[in-house]
């Protein structure tokens, strides 16, 4: 059994997803950002940076008890111990791997940084325009290649299809446009969402 503590955030939902997906059975702990759960000593003990999501999987490696944070992290790691969402062809693999950086590194931070500008006392609009076109021509691209393939790395569905879509469904609900006139991109949502895991994923 697997511990989750998370939040309804991009992140939060990345990890949910990895372990709706995978078929890992989990125990969800939701974390209140807004009352700093995050931040007592308990949560810190998992995880010194103080963010979530965590996972505590008591059954880990050996048999004894993981804590793992990083949502890329929980991604890969849920995927080994499925043996799911991993092409096993290296090209497919390396290209899965360049897609999972992408939506990991690139566009969930730049979004989080976005989102920080906004929400502060004295929004810059030039900074936040500026994460905003970042952000767009990200997923301009992802257009492009969701124009000539089904998923992020080719035909079968991998875990960079559940990183991207975590930070594509949070962008959805938050700022709309940066998502607009894309229709490759929500052909591929559409298929996203159609998935029972990650609409129970969604659900915080
Ligand atoms: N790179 C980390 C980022 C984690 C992260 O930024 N978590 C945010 C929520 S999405 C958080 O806990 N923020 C609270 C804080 O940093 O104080 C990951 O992928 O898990």
């Amino acid at each position: 059994m697997i511990d989750l503590y998370a939040a309804g955030t991009s992140n939060g939902m990345r990890a949910r997803i990895a372990l709706e997906e995978c078929g890992l059975p989990y125990t969800l702990h939701p974390i209140a950002i807004d009352k700093g759960e995050h931040k007592s000593p308990t949560f810190l003990a998992m995880n010194p940076n103080g963010q979530i999501p965590v996972i505590v999987d008591r059954d880990g490696p050996g048999g004894k008890p993981l804590t793992l944070s990083q949502s890329s992290a929980i991604l890969v790691y849920a995927a080994e111990k499925s043996g799911k969402f991993i092409p096993k062809d290296p090209a497919t693999r390396a290209a899965m791997l360049q897609a999972l950086m992408n939506a990991s590194t690139d566009i969930t931070p730049i979004f989080g940084s976005y989102f920080g500008v906004m929400r502060s006392k004295e929004p810059h609009a030039p900074t936040a325009q500026m994460f905003k076109d970042r952000l767009k021509a990200f997923f301009k691209v992802w257009d492009g290649q969701l124009g000539a393939r089904k998923y992020c790395a080719g035909d079968e569905v991998t875990i960079a299809d559940f990183s991207l879509y975590a930070g594509y469904a949070r962008i959805k609900g938050a700022a709309p446009d940066i998502l607009e006139g894309l229709p490759n991109v929500a052909r591929w949502a559409d298929a996203m969402a159609a998935r029972p895991a990650i609409q129970r994923a969604l659900k915080f």
